[in-house]
């Protein structure tokens, strides 16, 4: 179910263990319905590095993409050393903020994530409303920055779908864009998918629902079903 069309698909965030769901098997019922899993500070907060090291390993023997989300946002030594840690961990994407600059820091960060085997997701625009304050006011040089750096993919948010459109029409087809905000934040699902992202990812409307592989399954239907119904009429 999880890889209907090409690379694309839905990529749960972990940012907590589901209420519904605290037994040890659930996670692996969960994960591989999905085409990602994305970790970040509140499950590392709550649940320590020995929890995230498992998360991974289910990842991996699902075959999805393993995402660590700390936002990395800081000069490149110390983001290097995250990375290192962050690939101990057995995740193989590492998201960073764009708005660090090249310079001394994402440059940094980039050849050491080639040498680790990392891929690097850099954030060029956010999903909240502040976005629009300070990081949406240079999203197109966000872009240029991913496109110089040649990173694996960019974060643009799904309830701003004209940046997703202009993204996937700045960076071309083999960029990956991944798109939070659908669900609990509004946007709807697939739309995302349908202006142009590769993935849509879907936090709390899995992690808080009563029955999270109800939800899970449910959502990936839908967004399944809105992506076929655009790619059909685009067609
Ligand atoms: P939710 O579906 O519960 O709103 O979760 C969205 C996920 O996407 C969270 O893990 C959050 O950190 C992440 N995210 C976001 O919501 N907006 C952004 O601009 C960037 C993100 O990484």
């Amino acid at each position: 179910m999880r890889k209907w069309v090409g690379h694309t698909g839905v990529v749960l965030a972990l940012d907590g263990l589901p209420s519904g769901c605290r037994d040890p098997g659930c996670l692996e019922k969960l994960m591989p319905l999905f085409s990602g899993v994305k970790v970040g500070l509140p499950l590392l907060l709550r649940e320590g590095p020995r929890l995230l090291r498992r998360v991974a390993e289910v990842a991996q023997s699902a075959g999805i993409l393993r995402i660590a989300d700390f936002k990395l946002a800081d000069i490149g030594d110390v983001m290097s050393s995250s990375l290192e840690a962050i690939r101990d961990l057995g995740y193989d994407i590492a998201i960073a903020h764009a708005f660090v600059g090249v310079r001394g820091a994402l440059e940094d960060l980039v050849v050491r994530a080639r040498e680790l085997g990392i891929e690097v997701l850099l954030v060029t625009s956010m999903s909240h409303e502040g976005s629009r304050e300070f990081y949406d006011k240079h999203f197109r040089e966000f872009l240029e920055v991913a496109r110089e750096l040649n990173v694996w993919g960019v974060v643009v948010p799904a309830t701003r779908l004209h940046l997703v459109s202009e993204a996937r029409k700045t960076m071309g087809g083999s960029v990956r864009i991944l798109s939070p905000g659908v669900g609990v934040q509004g946007a709807r699902y697939g739309t995302a998918i349908c202006h142009g992202a590769d993935y849509e990812i879907v936090g709390r409307s899995v992690i808080k629902a009563p029955d999270p592989l109800e939800a899970a399954t449910r959502i990936v239907e839908e967004v399944e079903r809105v992506v076929r119904s655009c790619r059909t009429s685009s067609a």
